[in-house]
């Protein structure tokens, strides 16, 4: 099914309702800012986004973590992005483990966790087939950073910024991956092959405005365990 950002009603909020609503979990209800808040509302995000990219030392391992399994000589990672989830009972992408379900789910944060110095193949069944392309100035998440990706076994290096539904970034260990719109009715299967070379805590994100609110930044783009969490390295 098509997700969209496209979900927001009229209404008009005040720069400090913008800022907060960027600030915490979930804005669904709010309404399309002006050009002004919206840029307030960017700042604020970005500064956010920029803050939590300061890597922190891998203390311990959460239970609430996708934990890599070792086959072989590399980690292995298996996530999907679904759609079906409920945000404050509207529909947002989520990234979530494969096979999660709703128990599960109640803990999820979005926290993956490798090893140091050994490969990390990341493999994302993408089942939403909403096209959102990237804003000007997150043009370059259209393009394949820090490791290699595959789409349905095809090697990429970027994605037509028309096609992208979501990205897979991390700022911290500088790795991106495009994740294109997946057929109608159908899947597609994204695998970002890298290997991080320190340990620590390095918050990843969606950088393609999926959610809702405040332009698509909202809502799933702005929660832990739905497109947004961490990778913690562990040595
Ligand atoms: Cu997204």
């Amino acid at each position: 099914m098509k997700l969209s950002r496209r979900t927001t009603s009229a209404g008009m909020l005040s720069v400090a309702a913008v800022a907060a609503a960027v600030a915490v979990a979930g804005c669904g209800s709010s309404g399309a800012p002006s050009s002004a808040l919206r840029s307030e509302s960017m700042k604020t995000f970005r500064q956010a986004v920029e803050a939590k990219t300061a890597p922190t030392t891998a203390s311990a391992v959460e239970a609430d973590a996708a934990v890599a399994s070792t086959e072989g000589n590399v980690q292995r990672v298996d996530l999907e992005i679904r759609t079906t989830e409920k945000l404050k009972g509207e529909e947002q992408p989520r990234y979530v483990p494969v096979g999660a379900t709703a128990a599960s789910l109640k803990s999820w944060t979005g926290n993956i966790v490798v090893k140091k110095g050994e490969t990390v193949v990341l493999t994302i069944v993408n089942t939403d087939n909403g096209k959102v392309p990237l804003e000007p100035g997150y043009r370059r998440f259209d393009e394949v950073q820090g490791g290699t990706e595959t789409v349905d076994g095809r090697p990429i290096t970027s994605a037509p910024n028309s096609d992208i539904a979501h990205t897979f970034t991390d700022m911290g260990l500088g790795i991106n991956a495009p994740i294109p719109s997946a057929p109608e009715n159908g899947t597609d299967t994204i695998v970002l092959t890298f290997k991080p070379t320190q340990t620590g805590k390095f918050p990843w994100q969606c950088y393609d405005p999926c959610g809702s609110g405040s332009e698509g930044w909202g809502a799933a783009m702005d929660t832990h365990g739905w497109m947004q969490g961490t990778i913690t390295v562990i040595s």
